[in-house]
């Protein structure tokens, strides 16, 4: 899961080198000058010679073990085949969760986390992962400016010029082009460690510069301030970005203050929306799941939310038996009820998946003769009935015609059972067609839904 970076943790690097030449040469010049001065002997220093070679060996591990966890530290730990997704006009991002970092060479970003956090020098504040979203952040090290009587560095510990130091990289999939007001968590103890820059697709507009944090300090604090040269505390509300067509972007953050920590961030639509605490879940989907539907694959509504994120779990309809249950198989995707013969299916099978709490949503077809009713049983176990809505077309798959049951707990080897009853407008009758069932984790049953309607049978 942890890929190669693409440029090297050079400042580490050279630190920890240096850092071991310091040492062994700290040994040499006092064992010399001790014999020299007749305070050590020759016997003595056989003796210790085993207890410096220990000392220099764990020195050397240490150094290693530092060099190779810091490194981590500062990579991606992201899935390349994975992308976050905006849905009704918002998105969550964990700050930790980067794509891919650049123009590392001065600062750098590194993930703390409850066991983890690198040991760059300068950093005098202490971890605080408790209460970050993921229970995970990134801070820019090394932090040379904690107050304001330290020395201001233009280019080093500071920068006015967004792009220009320690670049994160974030790829989000938009479905709502339009304007998203961009709202920052942040963790500030000092009045020099509480901006940062915003940026698209390497362009970084007036109304990405300088997200300010005045109030809030030594808690995570929500933010979409710009400082400006009147108001250093910021005006709210005067940072956005303008996404100009629906589909892949990359949005972008740089340092503009050393020390600065980043625990996630949301774009909104919505100008009055204010985020609390750790706020929104992230909506994460797999790109290959993307690029089907960019070479324009004709995936059913189903087949797409139910691989929509990696953690969904489904059952398609045609995975039920349909052997004496009054269902037969309509197309390539349904089960459905020939109403001159059966008003009402019902067809049953094994849950196999693991124990768990899930969001389950349930895929039904809306028809234009009316509104079948389709009820959920685990286990013999009522979990909900509902009806579809009329469609204007013939028959149609989407969002509108699913049902949602949140957070149901389900067992290992469970009955899982659908029941169909066929409906009618007073001429035609509908014929009971659904799609399948999704297991998605607690929480994301709504987020999973929004993707484009289907309406065709195959
Ligand atoms: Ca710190
Ligand atoms: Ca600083
Ligand atoms: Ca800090
Ligand atoms: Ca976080």
């Amino acid at each position: 899961m942890i890929k190669k970076p693409d440029n090297k943790n050079l400042y580490v690097k050279n630190r920890i080198v240096q850092g071991s030449k310091l040492n062994l040469t700290f040994y040499f010049t006092s064992i010399s000058s001790l014999l020299k001065s007749g305070v050590l002997k020759l016997e003595y220093l056989i003796l210790m010679k085993h207890l410096l070679l220990k000392t220099f060996i764990i020195a050397l591990f240490a150094h290693t073990f530092l060099h190779s966890q810091q490194h981590k530290l500062s990579l991606s730990i992201f899935e390349s085949d994975a992308v976050f997704a905006e849905s009704n006009g918002l998105v969550a991002v964990e700050a930790e969760f980067f794509n891919k970092q650049t123009l590392t060479e001065i600062r750098q970003w590194y993930r703390v986390s409850k066991n983890e956090s690198a040991s760059v020098k300068n950093d005098e504040d202490e971890s605080h992962f408790t209460n970050a979203s993921n229970s995970e952040y990134l801070e820019i090290l090394p932090d040379t400016r904690v107050t304001h009587q330290d020395k201001l560095i233009k280019g080093e510990n500071f920068s006015d010029i967004p792009g220009e130091i320690a670049v994160l990289n974030y790829i989000i999939k938009f479905n709502t082009p339009g304007r998203y007001y961009v709202w920052v968590r942040a963790y500030s103890t000092g009045s020099e460690d509480n901006g940062i820059h915003v940026g698209l697709n390497n362009t970084w507009p007036e109304t990405g510069k300088r997200i300010q944090w005045c109030n809030g300090k030594n808690n995570w604090t929500w933010s979409n301030k710009q400082r400006t040269k009147e108001e250093h505390c910021g005006v709210p509300n005067q940072i956005y970005l303008d996404i100009d067509k629906a589909g892949l972007h990359e949005i972008q953050f740089s340092m503009r203050e050393d020390g600065f920590e980043f625990d996630k961030f949301i774009l909104t639509q919505d100008t009055n929306y204010v985020p609390a605490g750790k706020d929104q879940d992230v909506l994460i989907i797999k790109k290959s799941q993307l690029e089907s539907k960019i070479q324009g694959s004709n995936a059913s509504y189903f087949k797409t939310i139910a691989t929509i994120l990696p953690e969904n779990l489904s059952i398609a309809s045609l995975e039920f038996p349909i052997k004496d249950t009054n269902f037969y198989i309509n197309g390539k995707n349904w089960l459905a009820i020939n109403p001159e013969e059966h008003e009402i299916a019902e067809t049953t099978t094994t849950f196999e998946f693991k124990n768990g709490k899930y969001d389950i949503v349930f895929v039904g077809v809306g028809e234009n003769d009316g509104s079948s009713i389709f009820t959920l049983l685990i286990n013999g176990k009522e979990i909900g009935t509902y009806a579809p809505p009329l469609t204007e077309n013939l028959f149609e798959e989407g969002k509108a015609f699913n049902a949602l049951w949140e957070n149901i707990k389900i067992k290992k080897g469970a009955k899982i059972t659908v029941k169909a009853k066929v409906a009618t407008d007073g001429n035609e009758w509908t014929r009971g067609r659904w799609a399948g069932i999704i297991f998605t984790p607690v929480g994301k049953g709504t987020l999973i839904q929004d993707a484009p309607s289907s309406f065709s049978q195959n």
